[in-house]
């Protein structure tokens, strides 16, 4: 994936130049606190995802369109939205993001495989709010500066780790929103357990989200137990259609 990503960003650099970005409206525009919406949720804070297909399912939903789905996510108020962008291996768009920003209100996660700064300009520019920024694939130094680059932009960062070695990189970085990814992106596989356990070495001061592999309220009452505040839910509302998303909630 990584190589794949290196590729796409030199071409799009020398097609779309970075100064470009910041022309556009969305990139004057204030960012919304994904923070803030997860702390004054009054329902339980949902992240709720669009993604049409991934590495570990080749279809998922194919046919649903994102503004549907930004309006049906909107009208049962969660919290923040999650869109996969990555064109490749998830099959989305940066007009994702411009399409679901038409419908959602609340803060909109731009899922992505973040390597380079250009990236996370060009968020800014499509309209997202948050970016998320993978500790495994990234040295503790480029974390800190990616971080850093979304901060001077008033985007929130979701750094995201699956082990202790990750969580020490995200604790240095001093990110204020942790995801425990429970699918190892290795192996896809999930584990509750291992996220349990890291769960309780992250300080009380993080918000800490508890991502993939969610689809009853006994996980997640289980998982707020266990100090989460908040949930990563994809595939669950996307193999539906939107209309009945509320039924899977
Ligand atoms: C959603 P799920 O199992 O509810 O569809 O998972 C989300 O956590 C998952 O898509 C995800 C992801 C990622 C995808 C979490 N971290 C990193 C791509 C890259």
């Amino acid at each position: 994936i990584i190589q794949q990503k290196k590729k796409e960003i030199k071409i799009k650099k020398e097609l779309i130049p970075l100064e470009s970005f910041m022309k556009t409206e969305f990139y004057k525009a204030e960012s919304k606190s994904l923070k803030r919406s997860i702390q004054n949720a009054n329902n339980i804070p949902v992240i709720a995802e669009f993604k049409r297909r991934s590495p570990s399912r080749e279809v998922i939903n194919q046919k649903i369109h994102v503004i549907d789905v930004a309006e049906s996510y909107q009208k049962l108020s969660f919290c923040a939205m999650s869109i996969l962008t990555d064109q490749h291996f998830f099959g989305g768009s940066l007009e994702d993001l411009v399409l679901a920003r038409s419908k959602f209100k609340n803060p909109i996660l731009r899922k992505e495989f973040i390597i380079d700064a250009y990236q996370i300009h060009e968020t800014k520019a499509y309209g997202a709010d948050v970016i998320l920024l993978i500790a495994s694939i990234l040295s503790t130094n480029k974390l800190k500066s990616l971080y850093q680059t979304a901060t001077d932009l008033g985007l929130e960062v979701l750094v995201e780790i699956h082990n202790q070695q990750e969580l020490e990189k995200a604790l240095e970085v001093d990110a204020e929103i942790i995801g425990i990814n429970n699918r190892n992106l290795k192996t896809f596989e999930v584990d509750l357990k291992n996220s349990v356990k890291l769960a309780n070495q992250i300080p009380h001061n993080k918000i800490k989200i508890s991502e993939s592999g969610i689809s009853n309220p006994e996980t997640i009452k289980m998982l707020q137990s266990e100090g989460f505040d908040a949930f990563l839910i994809g595939e669950n509302f996307m193999k539906s259609t939107p209309d009945s998303f509320d039924k899977n909630c």
